[in-house]
């Protein structure tokens, strides 16, 4: 369902200088013949980023997944792009999530990264569908203007493609505005706050009990911690409050 949409993900990586980097084979493909299902991974090597991953995952009818998280280098204190596209193919079911991923959520903060997003939400009212979430904490790595919505097969092939083109679009000129200017976060902290990115989504994503039940605990134990949020296993998680976020 969503292979156009990795097309072009991929070819605006490739375009800005990005190269694929090896990966454990367990990690570059993995099937499970109980469930049919194969996942792939990528990990991209991006200028001004310092991690790019993708999932592509294959399940049929029962599911198809396209999920990306990349983070900027530690000097650009920028948000973290986040996709999560899931297609429940034999329920016509869409659950699309698109969010820039604020570090703070802090008002100055905000301001200064997020008038392209904003913009984004303002053209697309129909994929604001007041979803509420249930595993994540909508104040915590969640944007006032995240794009969370669900639907079906008319907004999997019509709308989610343009909200997509845009949505990319967006962030990579968000990213050449921010690397121009000086960030106001220092690197030390935006490791804390990136490291402590991992650490929550380790514990609350819902593909943790997902993945368990179609390739087994030991795989998937791995594959969080290792790949999906590898830094949720080194450090504990540091408190910020006393953080001045870019105030
Ligand atoms: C929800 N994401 C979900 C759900 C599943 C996944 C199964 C629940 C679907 C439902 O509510 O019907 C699946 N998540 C995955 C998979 C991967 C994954 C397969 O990470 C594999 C790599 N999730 C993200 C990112 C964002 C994100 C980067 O990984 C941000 C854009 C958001 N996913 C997100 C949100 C929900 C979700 C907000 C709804 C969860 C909730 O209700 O709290």
């Amino acid at each position: 369902m969503f292979d156009l949409l990795l097309e072009e993900l991929v070819a605006s990586i490739e375009i800005r200088g990005g190269r694929p980097m090896d990966l454990p084979n367990e990690f570059r493909n993995y099937s499970s013949d109980k469930n049919k299902s194969l996942i792939s991974n990528w990990l991209w090597s991006v200028p001004g980023f310092r991690r790019w991953r993708v999932t592509k995952l294959d399940s049929g009818e029962s599911l198809q997944v396209l999920n990306s998280v990349a983070y900027p280098d530690y000097i650009n204190d920028h948000p973290i792009m986040g996709i999560d596209l899931l297609w429940f193919g034999a329920k016509s079911k869409l659950v699309a999530v698109l969010d820039f991923q604020p570090l703070s959520q802090d008002r100055a903060y905000l301001d200064r990264h997020y008038h392209g997003l904003k913009s984004i939400k303002e053209n697309f009212p129909e994929l604001d569908s007041k979803e509420k979430m249930r595993s994540f904490d909508p104040n915590q790595y969640f944007s006032p203007w995240l794009l969370f919505f669900r639907g079906g097969l008319e907004q999997a092939k019509t709308t989610l493609p343009r909200a997509f083109k845009s949505f990319l679009d967006c962030y990579w000129q968000l990213h050449l505005e921010s690397s121009q200017k000086l960030s106001v976060i220092s690197p030390d902290q935006v490791k804390v706050l990136q490291d402590n990115y991992d650490i929550y989504s380790a514990d609350r994503d819902p593909a943790h009990g997902l993945f368990t039940s179609y390739f087994g605990k030991p795989w998937t134990d791995r594959f969080v911690n290792e790949f999906l949020f590898p830094s949720s296993n080194k450090d504990q998680y540091i408190s910020t409050k006393d953080f001045d976020a870019g105030k």
